[in-house]
């Protein structure tokens, strides 16, 4: 694979020291302080056009699964600020959200095809550090020129140059996730069939926020289950746990239950976790505890009757390798926002198998962008357990993408085919919801 080069150094970008920088990243930086503005919909111009016009096309090569294909040129890249309304508000451990903000990338080549990704940072830091506030300037101050300083865009070379930069996950899979679809569109493949996915079906679940009352809970999960969802996962926290957990399960005997904290729990709260979750046949805990407190999640762990399932804790492979030797986790929650894009997710999820921890995709209330690369991550083989990722109506009553995401048989969506991530964006539709955006060009 074609890595960064000719005017790069060796690194893939050089350093951002005014004397060495380069023109392009600073005149990036120029032209967003002098647009500003996240509220206003506006077009950069293309300056110093001729600059790069006399770049020339490098050489074909052949990828691994080799296809000869010819050097991505990208032409424009998007930035879209979105709210989208939930069709019912969504809480949990750290807030409720009514609407969902978000950013969506596009990414388009000189041919016009177009790549999208989709950020999953949320209006404040309550998940994780990153917001939409952080993320737009990640994106549009370095990511964003970056990938135009690349000879040769692919996926990968994207994230090797990006790597330089610390943190700021959910910025760079924005950006890796519109490379992967472009780079599927390109070759007339699906997303799925690019990462090597061999499902036609993914098998899923649905995530049930904190309800107001434990009869509307256990309403909102017997319509789920109605719809056809096979697998309920319920977001706890303290003051919201054994209750309502028994309420589902007194209702509903059979079913496939696991819980959610997002790092609610004190450690020393260990012991009533796992009683409650024994009593009521939880079948897997998902990081009641914080990030960093490896130990406690491997003492709940030991000899447990549930899976102790890792999210916010995995961050990387290094996070994973000490987790792993902790014995911190029994199942693996994948996103690509946390773990910064498709290929670290495919990654992290290999890595677990061979450790024998299965992996599903998790979650973060997506757009049909985002929810599209979920899928065709989850259709790949070690991702063996149900994941987080509902039908389009459970989200939104309007999406943005067409056609919309069905629940089908056995509680599984169907992998899309088309090429790319397989689903179209309605620009009509993104328009009505859209509340900045800002076009870059190289
Ligand atoms: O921890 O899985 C989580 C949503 C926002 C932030 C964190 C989480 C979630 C979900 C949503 O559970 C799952 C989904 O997208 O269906
Ligand atoms: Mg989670």
């Amino acid at each position: 694979m074609l890595r960064a080069s000719g005017v790069d150094g060796p690194e893939g970008i050089r350093t951002p020291d005014l004397a060495v920088k380069s023109r392009l990243l600073y005149r990036a930086e120029l032209r967003a302080q002098r647009w500003g503005g996240p509220t206003r919909t506006r077009e950069i111009k293309p300056r110093g056009r001729l600059l790069y016009r006399r770049r020339v096309l490098s050489p074909p090569y052949v990828d691994k699964q080799g296809h000869r294909s010819v050097t991505m040129r990208l032409a424009s890249v998007r930035l879209d600020e979105v709210e989208l309304p939930l069709v019912e508000p969504f809480e949990t451990s750290f807030g409720v959200e009514h609407n969902r903000r978000f950013l969506l990338v596009r990414a388009e080549t000189s041919e016009g095809l177009e790549g999208w990704g989709e950020c999953a940072a949320a209006s404040d830091p309550l998940y994780s550090s990153e917001s939409v506030a952080t993320a737009r300037w990640m994106i549009s101050e370095r990511l964003i020129p970056l990938l135009f300083r690349l000879h040769d865009p692919t996926p990968q070379a994207f994230l090797d140059g990006a790597a330089r930069f610390r943190g700021h996950p959910m910025a760079k899979a924005a950006v890796e996730l519109a490379l992967q679809d472009l780079r599927a569109r390109e070759g007339g493949s699906s997303v799925s069939k690019l990462l090597g996915g061999q499902r036609k079906r993914v098998q899923v679940g649905v995530s049930v926020g904190i309800q107001p009352s434990v009869p509307q809970l256990v309403d909102r999960v017997g319509r789920y289950l109605e719809a056809g969802y096979g697998r309920i996962k319920l977001k706890v926290r303290p003051g919201w746990d054994a209750r309502p957990v028994a309420a589902v399960r007194r209702a509903y005997p059979d079913v496939e239950l696991w819980v959610d904290a997002n790092q609610a729990y004190p450690t020393r709260a260990l012991p009533r976790i796992r009683a409650w979750a024994e009593r009521n046949g939880v079948a897997q805990v998902e990081q009641p505890f914080a990030e960093r407190a490896i130990r406690a999640h491997a003492e709940l762990a030991r000899n447990a009757p549930f899976r102790v399932c890792l999210d916010e804790s995995i961050v990387d492979d290094a996070s994973l390798e000490d987790a792993l030797g902790a014995r911190a986790l029994t199942s693996l929650n994948v996103k690509v926002a946390r773990v910064g894009g498709m290929g670290v997710g495919r990654a992290l999820a290999r890595r677990a198998a061979r450790a024998g921890v299965p992996s599903w995709v998790g979650g973060m209330l997506e757009s049909g962008v985002g929810r599209a690369h979920n899928i065709a991550l989850a259709s790949t083989a070690p991702f063996v357990l149900s994941s987080d990722l509902s039908a389009s109506d459970r989200y939104y009553r309007e999406d943005i993408t067409d056609p919309p995401f069905v629940l089908g048989p056995g509680s599984t969506i169907e992998v899309p085919r088309r090429p790319g991530i397989g689903v179209e964006v309605d620009e009509r539709i993104l328009r009505r919801h859209r509340r900045s955006s800002r076009t870059f060009r190289r």
